[in-house]
């Protein structure tokens, strides 16, 4: 037995005392899929328009080296982060992501300009989830994408919206298995607006044109992405979290939830039962609000414990498609990718690692110290000893040993790409 081997027979018999199996939780932990955002690769730049800026209220800072810029290189970038983190995942694409020779914009997009992406997610037993770009587009100048007053403006995304649909189901038949095509829209004023309604009205009205198209519900699920403010929307936002929500569960839609879209007390991992109560499946796009929606990586924090609980206890991570959503330039921005989707899997397995029935007893009787203590005690239990050894048995790194791999793959791929980059510029 190795060290990894003998921690974990310890955990493992320190959990069934609690009456918890650490092997069919590792089994349970292996079916779960995380969808890993392509946008932390290359700072959501794309490859469809070289010159456009990031707009639509969000950014990214930093100018790590060594940043992705053609579909190859993103590819390989993936693949490294996914060599680095335990299970079989999906990739979440923006349709700025084309890979195609092609000119061609964003209301003319087809199925073919991502048949590249599939054949790569075959290869890799990958699956794939899709978002419609609404922002970083001169038609998305204005502040207004489908809730714009201006009918060609509208024309436009929604005509982008539903080849943007069209793209998913594709990606779901190909790929057997549901792509959830999450719609956001960046659409407000910064300062306060007169009419808060009209441009509720127009998306309301979009949105039941873009849905109006039938699509293969087995293969694709549409989610509609709310927010409470972004820059330069400070004051209204035409998507918020009522409008959204509202949406969905009238029209048999689902919500998608990021973490940093609300208040900053305010937090998803409580949302998540009241919306499932209404709407049959959820998107969570799992991100770090740093006193905004900053979209720092996802550590292994207190709301990420809960957010993991919330899917776990009651098992509503059957219902639910977990999705990041951060983007920091200032790092490694594939070590960004390894440290958020790790953490996000280990909050899983720690939330699976509890004895919930005697919590809920203890609850029920209204014996809330030892609830207390319980929960507290359990933050010391050996959940790491029972990671290492899963990521043991996946086959990836141990511990920070990923961290030697991707200072090599820094060495080796990404510092000299910079350098041909430069070149290149010369
Ligand atoms: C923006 C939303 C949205 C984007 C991505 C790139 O605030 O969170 O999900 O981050 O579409
Ligand atoms: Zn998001």
């Amino acid at each position: 037995m190795n060290r990894t081997e003998q921690a974990y027979h310890l955990a493992k018999s320190a959990y069934a005392e609690l009456g918890i199996d650490t092997d069919a939780v590792m089994e349970r932990l292996k079916k779960i899929k995380i969808s890993l955002h392509c946008w932390q690769g290359d700072d959501v730049s794309g490859f469809l328009f070289k010159d456009n800026e990031l707009s639509g209220g969000i950014q990214v800072t930093g100018n790590y080296p060594g940043k992705a810029s053609t579909p190859e290189q993103l590819r390989q970038d993936i693949e490294k982060a996914l060599s680095m983190i335990p299970g079989k995942h999906k990739i979440n694409l923006h349709a700025i992501y084309a890979d195609t020779d092609e000119k061609v914009d964003l209301n003319e997009l087809e199925p073919k300009h991502f048949e590249r992406w599939v054949d790569w997610a075959k290869q890799n037993g990958l699956g794939l989830d899709f978002n419609p770009t609404c922002f970083s587009h001169p038609m998305a100048d204005s502040g207004f994408t489908i809730s714009s007053p201006d009918p060609e403006i509208r024309a436009f995304w929604i005509e982008h919206c539903k080849r943007s649909r069209k793209i998913g189901e594709y990606f779901g038949k190909e790929l057997e298995q549901k792509c959830v095509t999450n719609f956001w829209f960046p659409d407000g004023y910064k300062d306060i607006p007169v009419d808060r309604q009209s441009p509720r009205i127009r998306m309301k009205t979009a949105l039941d044109e873009v849905f109006s198209q039938e699509i293969n519900e087995q293969y694709h699920l549409d989610a509609i992405e709310s927010k409470v403010f972004g820059i330069g929307t400070e004051s209204y936002v035409v998507g918020s979290n009522e409008f959204c929500l509202g949406y969905a569960v009238k029209n048999n839609k689902s919500v998608c939830l990021d973490a940093g879209h609300f208040h900053p007390t305010e937090v998803i991992s409580d949302k998540i039962s009241p919306v499932l109560m209404f709407t049959n499946e959820l998107l969570l796009h799992v991100s770090r609000p740093v006193r905004w929606d900053s979209d720092h990586v996802v550590i292994l924090d207190d709301e990420l414990s809960q957010i993991a609980h919330s899917l776990i206890r009651t098992n509503l991570i059957e219902k639910t498609h977990i999705g990041l959503d951060f983007f920091d330039g200032s790092i490694n921005r594939v070590a960004a990718w390894v440290i958020g989707t790790r953490n996000m899997i280990k909050a899983l397995l720690v939330a699976m690692l509890e004895p919930t029935e005697m919590l809920n007893q203890f609850e029920l009787e209204k014996d809330y110290t030892s609830r207390l203590a319980m929960l507290e005690e359990l933050k010391s239990y050996p959940f790491s000893a029972v990671w290492d050894y899963y990521c043991e048995t996946m086959g990836v790194a141990q511990k920070q040993e990923w961290l030697l791999e991707v200072k090599k793959y820094e060495q080796e791929v990404l510092l000299k790409r910079e350098k041909c980059n430069v070149k290149g510029r010369f």
